[in-house]
């Protein structure tokens, strides 16, 4: 196998193809930068003298991790990764290709393309100079030229979650009065199951109405999709078993839990799959859905035996693709993705886990060791480790809540919040405005409309209106505990439950 010397000091940035090499490490890195390899995968700093230890819980590798790597004894990065040498010398290793990865080794770094070869790149100098180059890069190959402004979102899932229904849904754009928000997304709730997207009994008006009140009230509207993937009481799995992405034993692809129960990974280079992504996207666009938040994706690059015999990201990407020309003006937010074949596809990106009204589930997150996993901590800390890739793509760092209610989120972490989702420049909330005082209101309206300058102190620290933010007390890991994994999962589910769930149910059922 090749092997390289990191570059010395100042010297350019170099760019080069092939398939794998070693760069050598004559020493312990500092500190490594590991990112994740979709929107919910951890990305960020870690020292390198702890062991890689993986998800404690099975279930969670498959939805939060890139499975191949989930296991591993090393440290794995997708797509880049970079070491510190000294506070102010980072050596960047990026692939520009799919399915790039790369691996601290006892000697070095690991570098390698899952099939054939691919272009890389290798840089040394400061943080911000080596993300910045590999940015660049990443923009001559994919186009970043996308135009872009702030979006405001009103999302309904951090509210009430699967418990959605027309009624409410009526209630609350006429509560939004004029606060300025550019999009109203429904999230998951209204289809039939995970497969069947058409509306539920809970939308009995249908799917255009909704779109078209949302219109009325000056707004896009927004709709969430998980388009990838299947659960077993859907159309797809009990009529067209062979659309089922399948593994090496012909079993279908377990592509993780979700609220919806066990969901099963699609075959997309199945010309049949491709056809009835192309029509559901246009239906859902010609009911008049200009935003699609689309989830789960990660499942169309899953390892497993397709009909058409590609490398899983380049799946992915064709798949993405037919969206795209399904879709050609709509707003296209991943979520659940990975990045790098996402990027010159769709206009944004979620950047990190989901938030949760409270700071971390301890039972999924630290005692399970799953920094993946939704809780308003794990998603600052992935979040502020992607915002190099602000020149690329919309980043969505997930919304920010406002209400004190039903929210065991403290002023300061909620501002912590406020201050990521200005510093990306995505503004989103879920807020039911009913659960709002009229101060805390008046905060989000601030939000909305507030024009801002952030500048760059230093790691984690930020001047936004002239206002010092400092992250980097989110950033710390918490303590792993070797509790049993079953008692640890459900109680996070108790947490769910409390916070999550109680709240939404109250809702559905008062109106
Ligand atoms: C809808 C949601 C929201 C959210 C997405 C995604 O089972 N789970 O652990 C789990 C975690 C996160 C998750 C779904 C399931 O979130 O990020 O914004 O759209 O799906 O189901």
């Amino acid at each position: 196998m090749q092997t390289l010397q990191i570059p010395s000091i100042h010297s350019s940035p170099q760019r080069f193809s092939g398939d794998r090499f070693l760069l050598e490490l004559p020493f312990t890195p500092q500190r490594f930068y590991r990112h994740g390899w979709q929107s919910w995968t951890f990305s960020g700093w870690i020292d390198p003298q702890l062991p890689a230890l993986p998800v404690r819980a099975v279930q969670f590798r498959v939805k939060d991790e890139d499975p191949p790597y989930a296991l591993s004894d090393r440290h794995t990065s997708a797509w880049l990764a970079a070491v510190q040498i000294a506070p102010e010398d980072i050596v960047l290793v990026g692939g520009l290709d799919f399915g790039a990865r790369l691996q601290l080794e006892p000697n070095g770094l690991l570098a390698f393309y899952e099939t054939g070869e691919g272009e890389w790149l290798l840089s040394r100098g400061t943080e911000p100079e080596v993300f910045h180059q590999y940015t660049q890069a990443l923009c001559q190959k994919y186009s970043c030229s996308l135009t872009r402004k702030t979006r405001r979102v009103w999302c309904s899932w951090y509210s009430l979650y699967r418990f959605i229904k027309e009624e409410i849904l009526h209630q609350i754009l006429s509560d939004l009065g004029d606060l300025p928000f550019d999009v109203v997304q429904i999230d998951d709730g209204w289809q039939i199951s995970t497969g069947d997207w058409q509306p539920n009994y809970k939308f009995p008006a249908g799917m255009a109405d909704l779109a078209a009140r949302i219109q009325a009230s000056g707004r896009q509207a927004g709709l969430w999709l998980s388009p990838f993937i299947v659960t077993a009481d859907s159309t797809i799995f009990k009529q067209h078993p062979d659309w089922l992405l399948h593994d090496e034993q012909g079993m279908p692809v377990f592509a993780g839990r979700n609220w919806s129960g066990m969901t099963y990974a699609l075959d997309v280079t199945h010309p049949a799959v491709l056809d009835w992504l192309e029509q559901t996207i246009r239906r859902v666009t010609e009911w008049g859905y200009a935003y699609l938040k689309l989830d789960f994706l990660y499942a169309a690059a899953l390892p497993g035996r397709r009909t058409q015999e590609m490398p899983r990201e380049a799946a992915y990407r064709q798949a993405l693709q037919v969206i795209r020309q399904a879709a050609p003006q709509a707003y296209l937010l991943a979520c659940g993705a990975p990045l790098l074949p996402s990027l010159g596809l769709c206009d944004g990106i979620r950047i990190g886990p989901d938030v949760t009204p409270y700071w971390l589930n301890k039972p999924f997150s630290a005692w399970l060791n799953n920094p993946n996993h939704p809780s308003t901590q794990n998603a600052l800390r992935t979040c502020l480790h992607r915002l190099w890739l602000k020149p690329l793509i919309d980043i969505d760092p997930d919304v920010v809540y406002f209400r004190s209610r039903y929210n065991a989120l403290t002023v300061e972490q909620r501002r912590l919040m406020k201050d990521l989702a200005l510093i990306c420049g995505f503004r989103s909330t879920s807020d039911l405005p009913h659960w709002l005082t009229s101060l805390e209101r008046e905060e989000l309206q601030e939000f909305l409309e507030q024009e801002v300058t952030i500048e760059t102190l230093s790691n984690y620290r930020y001047r936004i209106n002239g206002r010092e933010v400092d992250f980097g007390p989110v950033i710390p890991f918490p303590p792993i505990s070797n509790l049993p994994v079953w008692l640890a999962t459900n109680l996070g589910f108790l947490q769910t439950g409390i916070y999550e769930v109680l709240p939404a149910v109250w809702e559905f059922y008062r109106w």
